[in-house]
Parts: structure tokens; sequence; C-alpha cells
């Protein structure tokens, strides 16, 4: 029986880019074949549960703004009515996958006892769910930085027993991941960073942290989970200083703890740009080192400075996105998760299904421009002429000779490098056709 939440709305149909109806897609069509592969197949949608259900409204100034039915959030059967109303808003976007907190899911209940068992119960009745649903879990992640025994981090706390409510925390978050068949488990260090080095002992947090996530790759194999372990870097926000900066430095610090072929890493937009980064400088270093697993597709506002979480509208950003997606080889265990949250003005349902279906049809934009830009080679072309002369088996050779050797080569062949251009403006007019 329908909860009647989302009452006059129904299944978000495809209706062409002619479509007016603001509750259709223009662009985003499952079935289309692009470069080979279902639309829905590149994409791989996902609903994030936080941002949709869980958060009420609130911002530094104030607090609720949403009225839900499912509000308190303090007890399971309003957690049941929770899930009710999220298989019905994934079923009217034909979202193929949702992503969740544990504590989005279920009540904190302020000890692991508790907290485990209320887990358990809720993840039996959304795997009842799933059985009349095509929706499946992109990935699941425990919140270790809301509640207040988070607030000096959770493997980087400077108490052990905080390590180990992490531990048995992530363990039953993988044993619910695994039990909903999840593609993928994220870790993003929410609180694992410091406010100030007066008070903190940095080489041992990563020390800590290194080993927490050792751990989780042990556990992931001993349990025979198969999805892949994916971390999500971040600049800052909660903490002054994050310890998964940017994607090089979270890349450095999983070689350096050994953990390179186990963990892949799950990049978002607003991270990104929080960073100093282009998103696609993000996806393009982490393709570049096999390390690209999936995507938070969110906004920030760019003149606040904060890390807004805005649903995506700005095409020619999301086509550099998927043409880096493409270029790595499109997504495999992954997908575009929309960590994305209404503004707190944005109270009704109808704001809810709008910001979805309008994300998705930007990130489908965005994907067909991407395509379009493969399908011709001008971006590969323009590479391939700009590093030819590596092609060379001079320059090959170089590769395995010495300084001494090199110089000895420039002084008898005369070498005398000519500058030639770099040709930006006329590639960014190239992509100016396509987005
Ligand atoms: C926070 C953020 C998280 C992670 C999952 O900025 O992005 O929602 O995606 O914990
Ligand atoms: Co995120």
């Amino acid at each position: 029986m329908s909860t009647g939440f989302f009452d006059g709305i129904s299944r978000i149909a495809y209706e062409g880019p002619e479509s007016t109806n603001p509750l259709a897609f223009r662009h985003y069509n499952p079935d289309e074949i692009v470069l080979g592969k279902r639309m829905e197949d590149h994409l791989r949608f996902a609903v994030a549960y936080w941002h949709s259900f869980a958060w009420e409204g609130g911002d530094p100034f104030g607090g609720q703004t949403f009225q839900r039915p499912w509000y308190p959030q303090d007890d399971m059967a309003q957690a049941r009515l929770k899930a009710d109303v999220a298989f019905e808003m994934f079923d009217i976007l034909n979202a193929p996958f949702f992503c969740w907190h544990d504590a989005d899911i279920r009540p904190e209940q302020g000890n692991y006892a508790d907290n485990l068992a209320r887990l358990e119960e809720i993840t039996d009745y959304i795997a009842e769910k799933m059985i009349g649903s095509k929706t499946r879990l992109l990935w699941g992640t425990a919140n270790m930085f809301s509640h207040r025994r988070w607030m000096s981090g959770a493997a980087t706390n400077p108490d052990p027993d905080v390590f180990a409510f992490a531990a048995a925390t992530v363990k039953s978050c993988m044993d619910a991941t695994h039990k909903l068949d999840g593609a993928n488990y994220v870790l993003w260090g929410g609180r694992e960073g410091y406010e100030t080095l007066l008070n903190t002992d940095l080489g041992s947090e990563l020390d800590h942290m290194g080993r927490f996530l050792a751990m989780v790759v042990d556990y992931k194999h001993k349990i025979g989970f198969e999805g892949q372990i994916l971390v999500e870097p971040k600049p800052q926000e909660p903490s002054k200083h994050q310890y998964d900066f940017d994607v090089a430095t979270c890349i450095g610090f999983l070689r350096k703890y050994g953990l390179e072929n186990e963990v892949k890493l799950n990049i978002e937009q607003g991270h990104a740009i929080l960073a100093g980064h282009s998103f696609e400088h993000e996806l393009a270093l982490a393709a570049s080192q096999d390390m690209l697993g999936s995507i938070d597709m969110n906004r920030n506002d760019y003149q606040s400075g904060w890390d807004t979480d805005q649903f995506p509208n700005n095409t020619p950003e999301v086509a550099l996105a998927y043409y880096h997606v493409l270029k790595a080889g499109g997504f495999t265990t992954g997908g575009t998760n929309f960590d994305a949250k209404l503004r707190r003005q944005s109270l009704d349902p109808e704001d809810l299904i709008a910001a979805h279906v309008g994300g998705m049809d930007i990130c489908a934009r965005g994907l067909k421009a991407a395509a379009a830009m493969i399908e011709d080679g001008g971006l590969d072309a323009a590479l391939g002429e700009r590093y030819a002369g590596w092609q060379t088996p001079a320059a090959q050779q170089m590769l395995q000779s010495d300084l001494g050797a090199i110089a000895e080569r420039v002084l008898r062949e005369g070498i005398n490098p000519a500058p030639r251009s770099g040709r930006q403006e006329i590639l960014e007019n190239y992509v100016n056709r396509f987005v």
C-alpha cells in the first residue's frame, strides 16, 4: 500500500528534448545506446538516502524546515515508513541504485548493541523491499561523524575505545552491505582529521587510519564480500584538516599502507572544488593510477566556499567529468551517486523528485556530449599530435638512458627545442561544439 507521500506524481517518463513537462526526462533515456551500452548502465544513478530522507533542512543558523511524516526519526516504525517512502521515490525515478549510512536508515541508540540490533532489523526490512524493486545497493557506509562520540575522530581518535567502537560499527555496516548485495563499501573520513596540532599526534593518527583500513580489507575477504572498497577524498569540513585531502593525498596514503590494489576512490565533485581542483582533474588523476571507482555527483556554490551539496546543473562541467569516466573505461562496480540535497526552502515532495529528474537529465546530457567527443576523436587526435615526439625510437631510448648520455646526445645532435602552441583556446572552442 502506498504511503501517499508522493500522491499525484507518477513514474517519470522520457519525453525527449522538446518536452516542456517539468517532471519528464528530456535526455535520460535508460535504454538508449551510447557507445555500445545502455545509458542506464553507463550512468548507474543512485539516490542518497541521507540527503533525501534523513536531512531535515537545518543549516548553521536554524533547524528543521521540512515536515515529513517519518519525523521525528527516533523509532523503528518511523524508520520503516521512511524506507517505504524511499522505495516509492526509487520507483518514481526508475533509479537503479541507492546508498545509505547506518544512521540514515535506523535511529541512533547511543550504544553498540542497540545500534546493531536496529541495523539488522531495518536491513531485513529493506532486503524485503528490494525483492519487489529493481533498485540495488550501490554502497553502504557508516556515519562516524554525527554522534558526539566521534567528535575527535573514529579510527584516528586519541581514545582507543573509540577506535574499537568504530571497528565494530564498520563491521556491522559491511555485514549489512554484504547482506543487501552492495556493489561497493565506502569510507569517507568524516572526522578523520584535526582542528589543532597542539593536541594532535598526526603521525600515529595516520598509522591508526592505515591499520584500520587494512582491517576493513581483511574483513571484506573474510566474509567473501565482492564489492569494491572505496575511500572518499575531501579537504576540509568538518575538520579543519582532513587526512583524505584529495585524490593525490589518498593515492599516497594507500600506497604507504600497501592498500593500492585493494581500495579505489569515490570522487565527489564538490570535494574536488573544495580542494582547489576541478572534478575532471581528480577523475583523470585517479584513472591514471587505476583508482577511479565511483562518483558523488553534486556541485557546490562557487561563491560560498562551503560544501553545499547541490544537484548538478552545468552541462559543460558534467560533460568533461563523464569524458574522463568514459576514457577510463566507464564504471564497473561504481556509479553516479547524487550526494545532493534540496535547498532548505524546497519543502514539497515534488521538489525532491524534480531535483533528481534535473540531475539525471544533466548527467545524461553530459554523457551524450562526452560520448560524441569520444566518437569524433578530436581531443584524442590533439593529444596524439602533442605527444607524437615520444613515439620516436630516440625518445623512447632516452627513458632507458642517463643524464650524461642524454647530455652528450644534446651536444652531438645540437638539440634545441622549438616551443609549440598548446592550442588551449582552440581546444576549448572544440569542446563547446559538443556541450
Ligand atoms: C560528506 C560526504 C558524505 C559521503 C559519505 O561531504 O560526501 O556524504 O559521501 O559518507
Ligand atoms: Co560524498
